[in-house]
């Protein structure tokens, strides 16, 4: 059976060209930091990935994936540009079980099924930066405060889309890093969180630490736009970049 390296190279391989970041984990580095109904039902030494959209995504996946398709989705055309990816990656190894994972998916009791900010953070990919992080507390005890991950490069521009847990590959001796703390002050961490909690429709949370790479205009105005009304915003890219049809 392969080995971790190979795996990776493979998924990279498959992702990376679409504007993915793949970064591997192991099941039970999650399942430490979980309580007990988010944990993953596999052995701690179980080989997985989170999988996370960088800007570039969009143009290299997104729109050629519309242009693909017809418009009588039923789901949120991002959701099923996901899908799609992840298969690719499933249809790449035929003799594995694997199973994936969307930041979407909920169980029947309307539990995420992965919280893809803690796989991210035990991953060592992007810092999840939570109310606990900022000592001593600074809110009131009856306010909920989300966390929010940063990417040491793409700061809040990114998303984390899923992982795919190779169910079968056990690899004890995966190396285990810290995810770079990139956002070290108690100030910043609490202009981080505020701004994640309370002003997140004007983006600048993304913005703490410079970022390599950002959402093009075209990408924010999608993403502004509430799903119900994204098919004409669909439309739009797809008269402007899909062509004569022929694609
Ligand atoms: C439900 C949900 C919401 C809900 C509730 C938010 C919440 N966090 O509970 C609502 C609708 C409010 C929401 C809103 C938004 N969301 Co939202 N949301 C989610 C979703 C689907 C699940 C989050 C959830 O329910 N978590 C459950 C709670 C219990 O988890 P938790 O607080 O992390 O607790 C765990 C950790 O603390 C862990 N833990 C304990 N100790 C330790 C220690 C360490 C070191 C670690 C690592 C972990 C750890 O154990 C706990 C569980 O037992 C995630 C995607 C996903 N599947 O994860 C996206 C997600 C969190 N949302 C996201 C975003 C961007 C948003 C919005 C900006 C809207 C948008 N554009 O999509 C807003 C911003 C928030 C706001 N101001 O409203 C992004 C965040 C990206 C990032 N950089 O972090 C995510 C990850 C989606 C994605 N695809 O990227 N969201």
């Amino acid at each position: 059976m392969a080995g971790h390296t190979e795996i990776h190279a493979k998924v990279s391989e498959i992702l990376s060209a679409a504007g993915f970041e793949v970064h591997p984990f192991l099941i039970g580095w999650y399942n430490e930091n979980v309580q007990t109904p988010f944990e993953l039902p596999y052995d701690p030494d179980t080989l997985a990935f989170i999988i996370f959209s960088t800007p570039a995504m969009f143009d290299k996946a997104f729109k050629p994936f519309i242009c693909r398709q017809s418009c009588d989705q039923q789901r949120d055309p991002i959701d099923e540009c996901m899908i799609h990816h992840f298969n690719m990656v499933r249809e790449a190894f035929p003799s594995e079980e694997i199973e994936t994972l969307h930041d979407f998916e909920m169980t029947a009791t309307r539990r995420p099924k992965v919280l893809v900010q803690t796989a991210g953070h035990v991953a060592g990919a992007a810092y999840y930066y939570q109310r606990k992080d900022v000592e001593p507390d600074e809110w009131d005890s009856k306010k909920k405060i989300y966390g929010v991950s940063i990417h040491p490069k793409y700061g809040g521009w990114f998303a984390l889309r899923g992982v795919i847990i190779f169910q079968k590959v056990h690899q004890p001796d995966l190396p285990h890093r810290e995810p770079e703390d990139c956002v070290k002050s108690r100030e910043d961490r609490i202009k981080l969180l505020e701004g994640f909690n309370y002003n997140w429709q004007d983006w600048t949370y993304r913005d703490i630490v410079p970022a390599q790479d950002k959402y093009s205009e075209e990408q924010m105005k999608y993403f502004a736009t509430m799903p119900k009304d994204r098919k004409e915003v669909v439309e739009e890219i797809k008269a402007k970049h899909c062509g004569d049809g022929k694609e």
